[in-house]
């Protein structure tokens, strides 16, 4: 009677098992080196032979069914899991994948490889100089006096340096203020007849406006040769920015100004093509920006550099990519290029 029991109780227990870990405890429980049935099985010492003989062979009989129906329940168990598994994990390789974003080219890069493009069909090559330049190559060699404005705390960004006073001024380290420190560095190494633009960054400590920006890109411009002339300047200027806007309509005026490097120097500017010089705040309502610093190199520049002033001359030109590039996309304010802004960007 207690071995029906046993086997009606193992039963019950099996049927109700939900888990592989159900199973594992149910052999331990029943089948296990001190389980029910071994257990049971000691009991029956006291019975007669062939009792004792009988309850064996249930017993026996109980431990096998019980083990093979154990087995068959972990494996069905088990090809449950493998079921669930596969139908939660299920790839569709032929669902269509998701588009991918595409990024674009920044308008102040697409501005600079067209302006890139234009001086080289002009035939000037593309030369790059350090971002973090010596006070020597951005204002001394540029003819630049020790109290330049330039120079001070609101204009120039000056990298920390122990001792700075106790170095000489091509130790002394700033972040350049224009591309024409790349100049003097040509100038130094190469001999003329010298044709290049100098595209890059430049960084000035003053306050952000719609047409200030702490750092932006321009382009230097420098031709050395012989007989040189503002005409020759005044030429590659008009046809770079009419071939940039596309546009002969360009007006450009040059008013007469001071850079120490340059002498005569000129302030550029253009008609403003954002408001078609009715004024807005892109050209401060004046219907015209300021977009180009130009003029001869000064003689000091040159023997500065090396040079023979009496056997060479030349000009240089600075152009503010940022500002040509608001010009041409019609864009009120510098900040908007390094705002992160997609709704800005997205137009480009
Ligand atoms: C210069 O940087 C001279 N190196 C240019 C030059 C080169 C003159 C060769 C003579 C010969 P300037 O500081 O004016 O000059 O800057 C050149 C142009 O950069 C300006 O005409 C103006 O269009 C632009 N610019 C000046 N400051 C900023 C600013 N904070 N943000 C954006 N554009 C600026």
């Amino acid at each position: 009677m207690k071995i029906e029991d046993l086997k009606k109780e193992a039963l019950q227990k099996l049927e109700k098992s939900a888990s592989i870990a159900d199973l594992e405890n149910i052999e331990k429980e029943y089948l296990g080196k001190k389980g029910r049935i071994r257990e049971l099985s000691l009991s029956l010492k006291d019975l007669d032979l062939e009792e004792r003989k009988q309850a064996g062979i249930k017993l026996n009989n109980l431990s096998n069914s019980l083990k093979e129906k154990l087995e068959l329940k972990r494996k069905m168990m088990k090809l449950m899991q493998i079921q669930e598994k596969e139908e939660k994990e299920f790839l569709d390789i032929t669902i269509p994948s998701p588009k991918i974003k595409r990024g674009h080219i920044h308008p102040l890069s697409l501005a600079r490889k067209e302006l890139e493009d234009i001086f080289t069909h002009l035939g000037f090559s593309i030369v790059e100089g350090p971002e973090i330049e010596d006070e020597w190559h951005n204002f001394d060699a540029l003819n630049f006096p020790l109290n330049h404005p330039a120079r001070e705390m609101q204009d120039t960004f000056f990298i920390k340096q122990r001792k700075r006073e106790e170095l000489s001024q091509n130790e002394k380290l700033i972040l350049r203020t224009h591309t024409s420190n790349v100049q003097t560095r040509y100038m130094e190494a190469h001999v003329p007849p010298i044709k290049i633009i100098v595209p890059g960054r430049v960084f000035r400590s003053e306050a952000t406006d719609a047409r200030h920006e702490v750092c932006f890109y321009q382009i230097e411009g420098l031709l050395v040769d012989e007989n040189v002339s503002v005409a020759n300047l005044k030429a590659v200027l008009e046809s770079f920015l009419q071939e940039f806007f596309r546009n002969k309509e360009v007006k450009i005026r040059l008013r007469p100004s001071y850079f120490p490097f340059v002498e005569p120097g000129f302030e550029v500017d253009m008609s403003c093509l954002v408001c078609n010089q009715k004024g807005c705040s892109t050209c401060g309502k004046e219907g015209w920006i300021e977009i180009l610093g130009a003029g001869m190199v000064h003689p000091n520049v040159f023997k500065n550099c090396g040079l023979n002033p009496k056997n060479v001359t030349g000009f240089a030109f600075g152009v503010s990519v940022d500002r040509l590039a608001m010009m041409k996309y019609k864009i009120d304010d510098i900040r908007w290029f390094h705002s992160g802004d997609l709704r800005f960007l997205k137009q480009f």
